[in-house]
């Protein structure tokens, strides 16, 4: 067939290094840029296939996230909006270790176990960060598209959670939005001064964030925004890209990781700040107090304010409808009690990578995802959006009931439903605190945090590290386990967990315990059981203290 020369030909453009070993990760595949051209076009081979067989727009990312800046990477969207379904993420990972030679014999098996007809249409929709290394390796994906005769439409610089967005508006016809990054700004800043309405007397303080872009397409884009929100919310940017590096010293995972706010933000006292990462896909804040301590309220707060919140909306409205929190192993003991034992909701443990929490947050009615590191969003079933819109229109309800119907019907267009979104769950964290007329520090106290620490080991290969229950317990290597259980038992109130990061070449280490010193101690032990016992390399990790 002449679709399958072209795709031979355009492959020789787009070589694959002979012997490279990919696997499709975490979030997409993720490594040095240098290494990803084949990939790219491959992925946007793919792209056209799953297309076909959707027969739905599909989605492609290019971006590394939160990882350095001579990284890049690409995450595949399905036609929802969400990430690609599992058995997709299996072909990606054949389609990108195939050999050059063999690349045709590999593309038309996905092809067959598919059953997919190439006479097909296909829509591709690309996206790209800021990376240096983005232009290029997007154009291999539109390759790839037009290879395999499928139209594309190149959005450029977008967050990855709007083109997340732009595929589902497609998608869904308009119902969901519309797919343009004008259409996006609308929806959501239309929705969040529809709710700062119901607080009229909000003050300058209130109403001012400082926000730190990571030098990343986030910046740009709250740049972008913000004349949307008519005033209503005024924002300092720093780290906005004009001068420093991607992620470097700054974003979301960075000042997650260290806990310490990150470099070129100015922070006054109490004052509320936020960090997103690489891609606008997670949000963390922070403040700091009148002794100049800092405190990091992470993923697991953000969960914790906006499950309270909507909990409380759904009493006043008088709806009965099911809510859960769903978390990962990271999420802290402390956020996990107060959500149980305290809000009496139901929290659901998953693997990390948020496609395996959305799966788990759309079984229930409404479903708050958020991973530790400020990855996540809430998610509205069709029947909590349709009660929900009948309470709001029903002439028989009294005032409280509308009320809470109206402010939950624009919290669910506030929300991007379709994954994490920093830019939006910062409007929505905004929201919350000023109709609760909370300030940071009082939605701080809601719990106190249990000491924590994670860690990094650098061993030979990271996929000899196998894990059960939702990663919180390891399987292979032999030993390890039981070297965990062990060293947990010194310590009071701990709990650690080690698995393999998919997307850093490492193993991460994660310990909490009563004081900061044993989680310290116990990251550090549990780190030398790994670099002993799973064929560590480089120096043997050091203590803490
Ligand atoms: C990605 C995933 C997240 C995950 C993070 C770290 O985030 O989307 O769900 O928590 O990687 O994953 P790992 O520990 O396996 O390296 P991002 O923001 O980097 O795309």
């Amino acid at each position: 067939m002449a679709q399958f020369q072209d795709v031979s030909q355009k492959s020789t453009l787009h070589p694959k290094p002979t012997g490279l070993v990919l696997q499709y990760g975490t979030a997409g595949f993720r490594t040095n840029a240098k290494q990803l051209d084949h990939i790219m076009y491959r992925m946007g081979l793919l792209a056209t296939l799953r297309s076909k067989k959707t027969k739905a727009t599909i989605g492609v990312m290019v971006t590394a996230s939160h990882n350095p800046e001579e990284d890049n990477g690409v995450k595949l969207i399905d036609p929802m909006g969400e990430m690609v379904t599992p058995a997709w993420e299996g072909y990606a990972t054949q389609l990108a270790n195939a050999e050059q030679e063999d690349l045709l014999t590999a593309l038309k098996d996905i092809i067959e176990r598919e059953a997919i007809n190439m006479n097909q249409e296909a829509n591709v929709f690309v996206g790209k960060d800021t990376r240096s290394s983005s232009a290029r390796l997007s154009q291999a994906v539109l390759d790839g598209v037009s290879a395999l005769g499928g139209h594309s439409k190149d959005y450029g610089l977008v967050t990855t959670p709007q083109l997340h967005y732009m595929v589902c508006c497609q998608n869904t016809q308009g119902r969901y939005g519309e797919a343009t990054v004008e259409g996006y700004y609308h929806k959501l800043s239309q929705a969040f001064i529809q709710l700062t309405k119901n607080v009229p007397n909000r003050t300058d303080d209130q109403k001012h964030l400082s926000v730190d872009g990571a030098n990343g397409i986030g910046a740009l884009k709250v740049r972008e925004m913000e004349g949307h929100l008519k005033g209503e919310l005024q924002i300092s940017l720093f780290n906005d890209g004009t001068s420093g590096k991607l992620n470097h010293q700054c974003g979301a995972d960075h000042v997650k990781v260290q806990q310490k706010a990150p470099t070129g933000i100015e922070m006054n006292t109490g004052e509320r700040c936020c960090s997103f990462d690489g891609d606008a896909d997670r949000i963390v804040y922070y403040y700091s107090d009148s002794a100049g301590q800092f405190h990091l309220l992470d993923g697991d707060k953000i969960a914790t304010l906006i499950s309270t919140f909507l909990k409380e909306l759904l009493t006043q409205a008088g709806l009965d409808l099911k809510i859960a929190v769903v978390q990962t192993a990271y999420a802290n003991g402390s956020s996990t009690h107060y959500l149980e034992d305290t809000m009496k909701v139901i929290v659901i443990c998953t693997k990390t990578g948020v496609k395996h929490l959305h799966h788990a947050a759309q079984e229930f009615d409404i479903g708050v995802y958020f991973e530790a590191n400020g990855h996540g969003t809430v998610l509205f079933s069709k029947t909590a959006e349709q009660k929900i819109q009948q309470l709001a229109k029903d002439p028989n309800s009294n005032d409280e009931r509308k009320r809470s119907a109206l402010l939950l019907q624009n919290t669910i267009n506030l929300s991007n439903q379709t994954v994490g979104d920093a830019i939006s769950d910062m409007l929505l964290i905004e929201t919350i605190l000023a109709i609760k007329g909370m300030t940071v520090q009082q939605w701080d106290t809601i719990y106190t945090d249990l000491p924590n620490r994670q860690l990094k080991v650098k061993v030979s290969d990271r996929r000899v590290i196998d894990t059960t229950d939702a990663e919180r317990r390891v399987v292979s290597p032999a030993g390890l386990q039981e070297a965990i259980d062990s060293l947990v038992k010194k310590f009071r109130r701990a709990r650690s967990f080690v698995r393999p990061s998919g997307t850093e070449d490492v193993v991460r280490v994660y310990s909490e315990a009563e004081t900061q010193e044993s989680a310290d101690d116990l990251a550090h032990e549990v780190s030398l059981a790994v670099y002993r016992l799973a064929g560590g390399v480089g120096d043997e990790p050091k203590p803490l203290h």
